[in-house]
């Protein structure tokens, strides 16, 4: 970045930063530094989190040398860059990650030694930033790690919420939100810089003059500002030396309290705009995949993309830049729609700011950005009341429309007489109400947009923008996501990582496509018992984690049958549960011997937006159905169901590699991708899933034989929707799963309560929007496959080796790969 250039002839202000050196007495003498000097306390007398803030910084100092070297580095040969734009980033802890990428695990560990501490312990005490709902932040984690891995020039542009995603607690067995205070005790990874502020404004309205030279100029005079405050986070490559740099924006007052109000004794009015300016960052919107027409959350989404831009043009840039070559200089990446607004904030600072004319700047414009579709769910898609939009950003709405003018009169040029299809495709839509269409938007003015998973890519166009990619077929691509191998491979799975090392050696962690050579050892016995052991050693770790972490204790030698996601009635939780309940049903009923059931504990993670009712009653019922089922002595120990609150990056962590089975059963055409699917296919559990997003290339490239695939495909759901899903037909003429509902029905679950369950049956058999019941038959079939498969352990763990071995494709590295090649056109490594 630019700052003033200080003239220091001393050797330290000229030479290379140097990190600490790479020794045990070297990182003591750190830590015991920042214990001293930065927390302001000996040894003796440290707290817990004195000494997990001490290492976190001491790992951090590691870290900025690198950081403040790629910055110079980059500044003094200047390439076009990535600013990826996401209202999220789901990080997890930290901690590990930096140890891993600097690769002093062993040195801190035996530091911590030397000091007397335990390493693990201190591990445990940092509170994982959760600023993500889910797979959309996580993948945005992924992502920059990947870049910063591949030595990309990117720079990730976020929000710093006060409060991420809530923390969940379960009370009688219902979701209760608690504040998720992850600051409270400090957050020794971010580096403020209160003095880079960001001014922000907002509402009022535009006055227009005649300039000298005849053309109209717009001023917008707004009503209110606020300041936005840079945090810098370091985001390191895998022990590359490359650190690159997360920025996250906070909002506040430009005047934090009004003196003279305060004077008067007037408290509440006197901070009221310091109120209304911080309530921008103070928390994370709790949705995955609705929007909430909330107008905070179009002020945050506004904040955010204003500062990052601002902060590109005036602070990452030189300052003579000529912004006609913007184009060669940045690629804005839009996360979804959540960032759209960025694009009449581009545009309103080149006509306004840097006086371009309106086709001056739509040209460049639309060069600067590009736009990651992550639904298919239409009510998912944003759009915002066109009278919020002319009361909150009326200068912006002005340019939507000049926009939308000269976007429609392309359409009518290309497609004549075409009124019907120019209604469509209008980014100002008149139904409900005259509203901006957010994704519309996104797509005209972006070089290339798409999908997240092979099938989504095809879904959008054709069917989301079928309309767009008639006109430009050009414009659409798929990138396939994928998951940091790091992160999820190494360090949340050291034992199948050190299996891995010992076997192919250790390049795999930065190239996963090389796991392929693992396909061989799956015929190897020894190998496959190797493997077993690792599953049961992660087996053995997760049932420690769930005893501290919830009082749960999980039984031993259980097939892990785990379902982790938001709660979304599309994802399909219910019908994990139907089958649990057939299960049960049949062993009280006495068709089912239990001696003949395949021990089993099914995990269930998941999240419920707070006022999703129907989410929330489906978590309701899970908590019910597994506190009968686990205390029912009829049921011989053979099934378990576990329910952990607040499942989160830390979790996945422990309980993905400890799995067997992953349940991927969402209703085709409706999971745009999906990434925890990946996560447990590199980890060796075998996939139950339906033919939707990322589940038909894990599919493909696993094989047939080592995935359990059932349910309708996306053709057979629209058929089946067209001619009329009647659920009750499935209701009636299936007698288990009949049996199964009558018996929620019946209160058994609910403490003979029948209407607690009423709300999720009634709408099962009333309406059953993703067909669960539709579903249910070849579901039980695939479950059937898998406990006959499960009873064979060596071809079990063949299957599960192979799964390992042949999903190296998912390495978020070869998803970025895709994004440099396809999209960015940028370059790596300079
Ligand atoms: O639901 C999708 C997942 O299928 C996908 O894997 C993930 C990352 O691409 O994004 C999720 N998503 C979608 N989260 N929010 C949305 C709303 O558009």
């Amino acid at each position: 970045e630019r700052g003033p250039t200080l003239e220091s002839t001393h050797p330290l202000a000229l030479g290379p930063v140097t990190a600490p050196p790479h020794t045990v007495d070297g990182f003591v003498k750190e830590f015991l530094r920042e214990l001293n000097y930065g927390q302001g306390v000996p040894l003796s007398r440290s707290s817990l989190n004195d000494q997990y803030m001490a290492l976190a910084r001491t790992v951090r100092g590691y870290l900025t040398a690198r950081w403040l070297e790629t910055a110079t580095r980059r500044r003094q040969s200047p390439h076009k860059m990535v600013g990826y734009l996401s209202a999220e980033y789901l990080l997890g802890r930290q901690l590990d990650n930096a140890l891993l990428a600097t690769d002093l695990s062993a040195i801190a560990e035996e530091a911590m030694k030397v000091c007397g501490l335990e390493l693990d312990a201190l591990r445990q005490a940092e509170v994982e930033p959760g600023l993500g709902n889910g797979g959309l932040g996580r993948l945005a984690a992924c992502f920059i790690d990947s870049l910063a891995t591949m030595d990309a020039p990117c720079v990730g542009y976020g929000i710093r919420y006060e409060y991420g995603i809530f923390k969940q607690t379960f009370v009688d067995g219902r979701q209760v939100e608690v504040p998720d205070n992850w600051l409270s005790m400090g957050g020794p990874w971010e580096i403020a810089h209160p003095e880079m502020e960001v001014p922000v404004h907002f509402g009022g309205h535009v006055e227009r003059a005649t300039a000298d030279d005849g053309r109209e100029r717009c001023t917008w005079v707004p009503d209110w500002s606020v300041l936005g405050i840079r945090y810098n986070v370091m985001v390191p490559g895998y022990q590359n030396g490359v650190v690159n740099t997360l920025r996250l924006w906070r909002a506040i007052a430009t005047r934090a309290f009004d003196l003279d109000i305060f004077n008067a004794g007037d408290y509440a009015s006197a901070v009221r705009s310091q109120t209304v300016a911080e309530n921008i960052s103070k928390v994370l919107y709790p949705e995955d995949s609705t929007p909430q027409g909330k107008e905070l959350r179009l002020q945050q989404q506004y904040f955010f993309v204003a500062c990052s831009i601002f902060d590109f043009l005036k602070h990452t840039q030189p300052t003579d830049l000529d912004v006609r070559e913007l184009p060669e200089r940045i690629i804005f990446q839009l996360n979804d729609t959540h960032p759209v607004i960025g694009i009449p904030e581009l545009m309103r600072l080149l006509i306004d700011d840097y006086d371009l004319t309106f086709e001056e700047a739509w040209a460049i414009t639309k060069q600067c950005f590009a736009y990651t579709c992550h639904t298919l769910l239409p009510e998912a898609l944003e759009v915002w009341p066109v009278s919020l939009m002319e009361r909150l950003l009326p200068r912006h709405m002005e340019i939507i429309y000049q926009i939308n003018e000269v976007f429609l009169a392309e359409v009518r040029e290309q497609f004549p007489g075409d009124e019907l299809r120019v209604r469509r495709m209008s980014i100002i839509g008149d139904h409900p109400e005259r509203s901006v269409r957010m994704a519309h938007l996104a797509t005209v003015a972006s070089v290339k947009v798409n999908g997240v998973a092979e099938l989504h890519s095809q879904l959008l166009r054709d069917k989301v923008l079928a309309d767009f990619s008639e006109m430009w077929p050009e414009k659409f691509t798929n990138v396939t996501n994928g998951v940091t191998p790091r992160r999820f491979v190494r360090q949340a799975n050291p034992f199948l990582s050190k299996l891995i090392t010992d076997t192919i050696g250790v390049g795999w962690v930065a190239n996963l496509e090389r796991v392929r050579e693992l396909e061989t050892y799956a015929e190897d016995p020894e190998f496959r018992a190797k493997f077993r052991e690792v599953k049961a050693a992660n087996k053995t770790r997760i049932a420690a984690v769930l005893e501290r972490r919830d009082g749960i204790l999980l039984p031993e030698d259980h097939l892990l049958d785990v379902m982790v996601k938001r709660l979304h009635e599309y994802k399909r939780q219910m019908l994990k549960l139907l089958h649990i309940v057939t299960l049960y049903e049949g062993i009280i009923s006495g068709d089912l011997d239990p001696a003949t059931v395949t021990p089993r504990t099914v995990v269930f993670g998941a999240k419920a937006a707070p006022g999703y009712r129907m989410a929330k009653e489906i978590i309701f019922l899970i908590n019910s159905v597994a506190s009968v089922i686990n205390n029912d002595p009829r049921v011989q120990g053979k099934l378990f169901i576990a329910f952990p609150a607040n499942y989160n990056v830390t979790l996945a962590e422990r309980l993905i590699p400890a799995a067997d089975l992953s349940e991927q059963i969402s209703l085709a055409g409706k999971e745009a991708s999906g990434t925890g699917n990946m996560k447990f296919a590199l980890n060796g559990a075998l996939t139950i899933g339906t033919d939707d997003g990322a589940n038909v290339e894990i599919r493909k490239l696993v094989g047939d034989d080592n995935f359990f695939l059932f349910g309708m495909t996306e053709p057979e759901v629209a058929d089946l929707q067209a001619r009329g899903y009647r659920p009750t037909e499935y209701y009636e003429s299936n007698e288990k799963l009949r049996r199964a509902i009558n018996l929620i029905d019946s209160g058994h679950f609910t403490g003979g309560n029948r209407e607690a369950a009423s709300m999720v049956i009634g709408d099962l058999l009333y309406n059953d929007r993703f067909l669960v019941l539709a579903d249910y038959q070849a579901y039980l079939d695939a479950q059937a496959e898998v406990e006959a498969a499960y009873a064979d352990q060596e071809a079990w763990s063949r299957s599960a080796i192979l799964n390992v071995a042949r999903t190296g494709f998912f390495s978020s590295d070869r998803s970025m790969r895709d994004y440099i090649n396809r999209i960015w056109h940028i370059q790596t490594g300079f």
